[in-house]
């Protein structure tokens, strides 16, 4: 464990408290006040890790923050300060310097879009705090100002939904059909959705017969995804295809689809792709309403929680570190539902 030389705790936890009304006062903070840990003597015996986590969008993320909050315990020999940005990237900035000035051990964040983070990392970096990157990417800009990722691949996730869409196509003998496609994209610039995004694209653009008719995103939530897929239903009477970048827009897009008459799936109108593989998603791959669900891996606490006890033990740690992913369709979805912890 780090001995840092540190303000007396006294001092440091009213600087704290202080800094804190200040930023609410004025309003600074749109995101959930930090969970602070009661600074004391004792908090030596811990390693302090900020968690700047992006919001509280999607079942996929409550699961991310779950897997985060269920290891960094004092059981396990940590104090946690948890931080909801809200979506907003001004926030998780705020938050992180928050994390400095209380002179955490760790900065752990989840960045909502991959560009923009230069400067606050180099005041982490500054303050000789170790960033560790989650989830998200954030751009190759930014590359050494932090020490590890630990994430999913969202472009292979991307080419899955891709792979399965021709393998769909021909076991219903009809690889060159021309089929039209409508795509929910997730929060724009986030690494998920350029990912999926230029994932999918590169399958499909071996395709003359696949006309991508529109892309729009709706934020990786349920409420966008039911106000975008009703736009897509009012403006096109040919969509064949809907993929959807995150299952909570799947979860709206099925409530506009019902609103106008449209099935999905199966023997449905349009065949449904979607991405998380969430539990209840799971449940409408088995119910055959959506055709396939590409997993993306919310579980990582325990990963990042791996690294710090590495890091703190000397060793070196990889740049990157992928968590393993399934595709689940109705052949395979009985196999694993029941075994999941999300
Ligand atoms: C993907 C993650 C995405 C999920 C969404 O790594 O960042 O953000 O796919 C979530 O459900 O909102």
């Amino acid at each position: 464990m780090r001995k840092m030389i540190r303000p007396s705790c006294f001092r440091m936890l009213v600087a704290f408290i202080l800094s804190a009304v200040m930023l609410v006062g004025c309003g600074a903070f749109d995101g959930e006040i930090f969970e602070a840990y009661a600074v004391d003597d004792s908090s030596d015996e811990f390693i302090t890790v900020g968690f700047s986590q992006l919001g509280s969008e999607s079942v996929w993320r409550s699961a991310n923050t779950e897997s985060i909050k269920s290891v960094f315990t004092k059981e396990n020999g940590f104090l946690l300060e948890f931080n909801n940005a809200r979506q907003k990237q001004e926030n998780q900035i705020k938050a992180i310097r928050g994390f400095i000035s209380q002179r955490v051990d760790y900065i752990v964040f989840s960045p909502v879009t991959e560009t923009g983070w230069e400067t606050v990392l180099v005041e982490a970096r500054s303050a000789g705090i170790p960033v560790i990157v989650v989830d998200r990417k954030i751009s190759s800009a930014s590359e050494k100002l932090f020490t590890t990722w630990v994430g999913t691949d969202a472009r292979a996730e991307g080419e899955k939904a891709g792979r399965w869409l021709e393998q769909y196509l021909a076991d219903i003998g009809k690889p060159n059909k021309k089929i039209n496609i409508v795509v929910l994209q997730g929060t724009i610039g986030s690494s998920a959705q350029l990912g999926r995004t230029m994932g999918f694209d590169s399958i499909a653009d071996k395709h003359k017969n696949w006309n991508i008719l529109e892309q729009q995103t709706a934020d990786f939530t349920a409420a966008k995804g039911k106000e975008v897929m009703a736009e897509f239903l009012e403006k096109y009477d040919n969509i064949d295809v809907v993929v959807s970048q995150n299952d909570d827009m799947t979860f709206g897009a099925l409530d506009a689809m019902k609103e106008y008459g449209v099935t999905s799936g199966e023997n449905g109108d349009v065949v449904l792709i979607s991405f998380d593989a969430v539990h209840e998603a799971l449940e409408l791959v088995q119910q055959g309403i959506i055709n396939v669900d590409v997993e993306c891996n919310p579980d990582q606490g325990k990963y990042v929680m791996d690294i710090i006890k590495r890091l703190e033990a000397g060793e070196e740690v990889d740049k990157e570190n992928v968590v393993e992913e399934l595709v689940f369709t109705k052949d395979n979805v009985d196999e694993y539902i029941d075994n999941r912890t999300y």
